[in-house]
C-alpha cells in the first residue's frame, strides 16, 4: 500500500466545474495550504474541459500539489493520469475493470475504486485497489447521477469486513457530519462543494480535521 496513501485524511476533489466565482487554482492553493490529504482531480459535466486546455489546467494541479507534496490523483481518465505521471487514479463502477486500471498504472501507483456495497468493496480489494470510496453517505448535489444516499452503515460493514482496506466516505460531507463518518470507522473524508464553495477554504479544512479527530481515535 502506498505510503502517499497511509493517511488519507481530508480528501479533496475538485475539477474547474466545481469552481464558482474563483479561479480553480485558488481554491486547490487555499486547500493544499489548509492542509488536505490528498487531491483528486474529477473534471466532468457541463462545461468541462478537454483536450489540451484539460492537460494544461491539469499540469497546474499537480505542480501546486507536489509543491504541497500531496498526492495527485486522476479520476477516470487511466491516459491523462499516464501521461502526467500522477501518483494515482480513481475509477467508478462504470469506468474500466479496476485489475485493468492496474495493470495500465503499474504497481506504484495508488488505485482508488468507488463502490456501494460490500460486495464491490471485496472485488475491488482483490482487484488491487489501495482504497474504495464509498458513498453518497449523505445527500449531495455534486453528482448528476448520484444514488441515494447509504448514510454509515456501508462504512461500518466494509470495516468489520476488510479492517485494513481504508475507506473514504464521500457525498454531502460537511464538518457537521463528518465525526460520524470517521466514528463509523471511515479513514478519510472526500469533498468537493464543503471546501470549493467554501468562503474561508483553510478554516473550513482546520474544521473537518477537527471534527475528524473528535469523532474519535485511530
Ligand atoms: N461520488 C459520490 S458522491 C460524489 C461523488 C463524486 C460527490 C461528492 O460531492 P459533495 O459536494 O462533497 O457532496
Ligand atoms: N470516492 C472518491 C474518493 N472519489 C470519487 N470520485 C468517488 C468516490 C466517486
Ligand atoms: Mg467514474
Amino acid at each position: 500500500m502506498s505510503k502517499l496513501f497511509s493517511k488519507p485524511g481530508v480528501y479533496f476533489i475538485m475539477g474547474s466545474q466545481n469552481a464558482v466565482e474563483r479561479d480553480p487554482l485558488e481554491i486547490l492553493e487555499a486547500a493544499l495550504a489548509g492542509g488536505i490529504s490528498c487531491f483528486q482531480l474529477r473534471e466532468k459535466g457541463a462545461g468541462a474541459l478537454t483536450g489540451q486546455q484539460l492537460l494544461n489546467f491539469a499540469v497546474e494541479c499537480q505542480r501546486l500539489c507536489r509543491e504541497y507534496k500531496v498526492p495527485f490523483i486522476v479520476n477516470d481518465d487511466v491516459e491523462l493520469a499516464r501521461a502526467l505521471d500522477a501518483d494515482g487514479i480513481h475509477i467508478g463502477q462504470e469506468d474500466m475493470e479496476a485489475n485493468a486500471a492496474r495493470r495500465l498504472v503499474g504497481p506504484d501507483k495508488i488505485l482508488g475504486v468507488s463502490v456501494h456495497s460490500l460486495e464491490e468493496a471485496g472485488k475491488a480489494l482483490l482487484s488491487g485497489a489501495d482504497y474504495v470510496g464509498m458513498g453518497p453517505v449523505f445527500g449531495t448535489q455534486s453528482k448528476a447521477d448520484a444514488k441515494s444516499p447509504a448514510g454509515i452503515s456501508g462504512i461500518m460493514a466494509v470495516k468489520s469486513r476488510y479492517p485494513r482496506l481504508p475507506v473514504i466516505g464521500i457525498g454531502g460531507i460537511t464538518p457537521d457530519n463528518a465525526g460520524q463518518v470517521w466514528s463509523a470507522g471511515a479513514d478519510g473524508v472526500a469533498v468537493i462543494s464543503a471546501i470549493a464553495q467554501a468562503k474561508n477554504i483553510p478554516l473550513q479544512i482546520r474544521q473537518f480535521n477537527e471534527t475528524i479527530k473528535a469523532g474519535a481515535e485511530k
